[in-house]
């Protein structure tokens, strides 16, 4: 089963998709990935959301940005989105994703900052995780 669920908004999100995936796969976690827009499929998000077993998602977006705070919409686990520069400098998704109304956080990470994402949903899962939270501590002291 999925313990993360990753929601790009457009097929053109695929590089920071893939590296997030690498990332996750290093750490053997399982993850389900998905395209979908905010604007263009808002049904299609919705679905994903409410069918997904996942505790923790990743919402990869660029412009606009509205797909990590559509998500948080429909539900009380974690999102993290991922900031995609397009325009910008990818500084009109960073801000998009972090300005969220009082009441429906979204946690950010910095613009095309994959890594971090994936470490950040890895650091959610380990906490209630020992094996997880072993392998982060390895990776930690490995990159002093
Ligand atoms: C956002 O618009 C997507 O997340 C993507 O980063 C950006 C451009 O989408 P495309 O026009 O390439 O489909 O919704």
């Amino acid at each position: 089963m999925a313990d993360v669920t990753i929601i790009a908004g457009s097929p053109s999100d695929k590089d920071l998709t893939k590296k997030v995936e690498k990332l996750l796969d290093d750490f053997g976690v399982e993850y389900e990935s998905f395209i979908a827009s905010a604007h263009r499929n808002p049904d299609r998000v919705k679905e994903i959301v409410l069918s997904s077993k996942a505790r923790v998602f990743i919402a990869i977006a660029g412009l606009s940005a509205a797909l990590p705070g559509a998500i948080a919409s429909h539900t009380i686990k974690p999102v993290i989105g991922l900031p995609k520069d397009v325009k910008l400098g990818g500084l009109d998704s960073l801000l998009s994703i972090a300005q969220m109304p009082p009441g429906v956080p979204v946690a950010t990470v910095g613009i095309d900052n994959a890594k971090n994402a994936a470490l950040l949903a890895i650091e959610i899962l380990a906490s209630t995780d020992g094996d997880l939270s072993k392998k982060l501590q390895e990776y930690r002291e490995k990159n002093r």
